[in-house]
């Protein structure tokens, strides 16, 4: 059967476009006829600082957001990427088959490590490499993610090609990237031009799946829109990225598309759209913050899911390993 692999790093609050880009669109793939693993990415998540206190609960929060959105832990292999050690094992294999260049030209590296390159830790130098170790170690070949990730897949393939080329083998999968909906780049709500990011300084710049009502129905109303009402088409949306980056939740929120949308709120203003999208934010959010909080209020059932995924994962993952060693020439232990 054809895996979905997909994963989210425990590096801050879960807000609307990890929702909306990534985390939907995992519940939807759980219900194919198909193998669904999902992954809170440790590992990646400390390429930059992160307080082990923080980090910890940031992980089992995450884990919480995933089931409160719908995900299964009896449907779908539920796992902490370091308790899943052949991720890291392959990774470093990845590590091997990777060039410098291929690491330099990553716009994500670009971005994260600024203008100090040289201060930047190597693990986020090979966050790619890693990436990569994730999906292939599970011989994965759906991968769920928003826009901002197609480049780290089209790695993930070059790795592979590379790998199977180098060794003369047909081993790891071409992955194909699934980048699916009406919102796979939500922006900033205070800067159509970023994407909404949980590194962004202005808390008011995303919305934060665990904020509350009256936080959500703020942060929409102080929203960046231009002076003028909504267009009936989508055509009309063009050069305007605040009033799209809105209708474009309206929509994935809706599970519309940008026309239906417009064709019934076309014309109207800003300053009444904003209280309908955030009535509807509010109405598909608050119940997952509400199970959220309440999967967090005893976290041994987060870990016992989480122990168990990883044990699941690794009847997957233990025999993929092996036999990556054994294609690269290490004697395995009698
Ligand atoms: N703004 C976004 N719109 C749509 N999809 C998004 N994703 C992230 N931001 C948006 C998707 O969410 C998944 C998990 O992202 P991640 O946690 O691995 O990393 P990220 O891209 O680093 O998330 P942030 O919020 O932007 O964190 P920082 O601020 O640390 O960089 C991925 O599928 C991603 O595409």
């Amino acid at each position: 059967t054809p895996r979905v692999f997909s994963g989210i790093q425990p590096s801050g609050n879960l807000h609307l476009g990890n929702y909306l880009g990534a985390l939907k669109r995992f519940v939807d793939w759980q219900a194919k006829d198909m193998e669904t693993i999902y992954c809170m990415v440790d590992l990646h998540a400390i390429t930059v600082w992160q307080d082990p206190k923080d980090l910890q609960k940031s992980t089992r929060e995450l884990c919480a957001g995933f089931i409160a959105a719908g995900l299964d832990p009896e449907k779908s292999i539920l796992i902490n990427q370091s308790q899943v050690p052949e991720h890291a094992q392959l990774a470093w294999i990845f590590n091997c088959v990777a060039r410098m260049g291929w690491m330099q030209r990553m716009t994500q590296w670009k971005d994260k490590a600024g203008k100090n390159q040289q201060n930047a830790s190597l693990g986020l130098f090979a966050y790619p490499a890693l990436m990569a170790a994730d999906i292939l170690v599970y011989h994965a070949t759906h991968v769920p993610v928003g826009e901002d990730q197609k480049q780290h897949l089209e790695l993930t393939r070059d790795i592979a090609i590379k790998f199977n080329h180098d060794y003369g083998v047909d081993f790891f999968p071409e992955t194909q990237p699934v980048i699916e909906g009406a919102a796979t780049r939500v922006m900033s709500l205070r800067d159509g031009s970023k994407k909404m990011s949980k590194s962004d300084a202005s808390d008011a710049s995303r919305i934060n799946m665990t904020d509350d009502a009256d936080t959500i129905a703020k942060k929409i109303r102080k929203a960046k829109t231009d002076p003028d009402g909504l267009p009936s088409e989508a055509k009309g949306l063009e050069e305007r990225p605040e009033a799209r980056n809105l209708v474009n939740i309206y929509a994935a929120l809706m599970e519309h598309s940008v026309d239906q949308v417009l064709a019934d709120v076309g014309g109207k203003q800003f300053s009444e759209f904003k209280p309908m999208l955030a009535e509807l934010a509010v109405e598909k959010l608050a119940p997952i913050s509400t199970e959220m909080s309440r999967l967090m209020d005893d976290h041994t059932e987060i870990d016992r899911i989480l122990t168990r995924g990883s044990q699941r994962a690794r009847a997957i993952t233990a025999p993929i390993l092996r036999q990556t060693y054994d294609i690269v020439g290490m004697v395995p232990p009698v």
